[in-house]
């Protein structure tokens, strides 16, 4: 495929492309200032995303009917946040093919090792790409990257992204090293 057949592509799927494209769900409202990074990097992103409270224990039906229709709603990637035994994103994972991402929410009296451990060993089989705790910012730029394989305007906006972290660390490394030559 040449530049042009791609340009053409990806303006092809920017008309198609009127829903939202990440799915940002957690487990309850408790939840929802530790995965509001997520929802913001997305947007600075330039990805639509709906944001949902489902539970993989308190409304499980709804959680596997969201799972179930999320590929035919044109969602391209879910993101899944939750805290203590937290099943939330390997039941999104059943119940889809679409790539999910977990975070585990810290606090409680594990501060989030039992949210850790319950989604990062996910049995071999079901896969759900597990981010640190209360990781929501490197979900949202993973499921951007997961987007940017396919979209080159989102490739260009995390290389910007990148950029701007180079530039950040650089200054302050040249503030510290002007820091210590005045001592
Ligand atoms: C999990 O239990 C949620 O994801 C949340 O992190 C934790 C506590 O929920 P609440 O009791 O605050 O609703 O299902």
């Amino acid at each position: 495929m040449n530049n042009n057949h791609n340009g053409h592509a990806a303006a092809d799927r920017e008309k198609a492309q009127t829903g939202p494209q990440v799915g940002i769900i957690m487990g309850s409202a408790s939840d929802r200032s530790v995965m509001q990074p997520a929802v913001d990097i997305l947007k600075e992103l330039g990805i639509s995303v709906e944001v949902r409270i489902l539970s993989a224990h308190r409304t499980p039906e709804e959680t596997a009917a969201y799972a179930r229709e999320a590929q035919s709603r044109g969602l391209e990637v879910l993101i899944a946040g939750a805290g203590r035994a937290a099943h939330l994103p390997g039941v999104l994972a059943a119940y889809t093919l679409l790539p999910v991402i977990g975070v585990p929410v810290g606090g409680g009296p594990l501060s989030g090792l039992d949210a850790l451990y319950a989604i990062v060993q996910m049995p071999p089989g079901i896969p759900v790409a597990t981010m640190a705790v209360d990781g929501a910012l490197n979900a949202g730029l993973f499921a951007a990257q997961i987007i940017a394989a396919k979209d080159g305007a989102v490739r260009r906006r995390l290389e910007m992204y990148r950029q701007r972290l180079r530039e950040q660390v650089k200054e302050r490394d040249r503030q510290l090293q002007k820091e210590e030559g005045e001592q």
